[in-house]
């Protein structure tokens, strides 16, 4: 039981340690369920995550939620794929695109305050 306790007390802090330090910096890898890289992207003040890791010839499938009302992060815009989204408060919008090929697919709001990038991997 004590052993048990010790390793989900590592476990957490083993999380933690990977939160800040990996996943903060450099960026969240995206899991794959049936073929797609699907993920939650919060929209308030930022994207959480802003920097979302996928690999090339995948569909990859955006979720985007703005927790928000201010009028800056209204539009998401994808500018290297020609894709652009409006966020209605509190929905949920999905943008899906195949990456063809390796490297960074930059996003940010209309205006450019708001910045987050997909990282295609080979
Ligand atoms: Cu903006």
């Amino acid at each position: 039981m004590t052993i048990l306790v010790n390793l989900i007390g590592l476990a957490l802090i083993g999380l933690i340690v990977w939160y800040f330090f990996f996943y903060r910096k450099e960026g969240v890898q995206v899991a794959e369920v049936a073929g797609v890289q699907e993920v939650n992207i919060t929209v308030k003040g930022g994207y959480t995550p802003d920097t979302i890791v996928v690999k090339r010839g995948k569909p990859v499938r955006l979720h985007f939620t703005r927790q928000e009302s201010a009028l800056c992060s209204e539009v998401v815009v994808f500018d290297k794929l020609g894709q652009s989204a409006k966020l209605p408060e509190g929905q949920s919008v999905t943008l899906e695109f195949t990456p063809s090929e390796a490297g960074e697919i930059p996003f940010q709001c209309q205006m450019g305050m708001l910045r987050g990038k997909v990282v295609v991997m080979a």
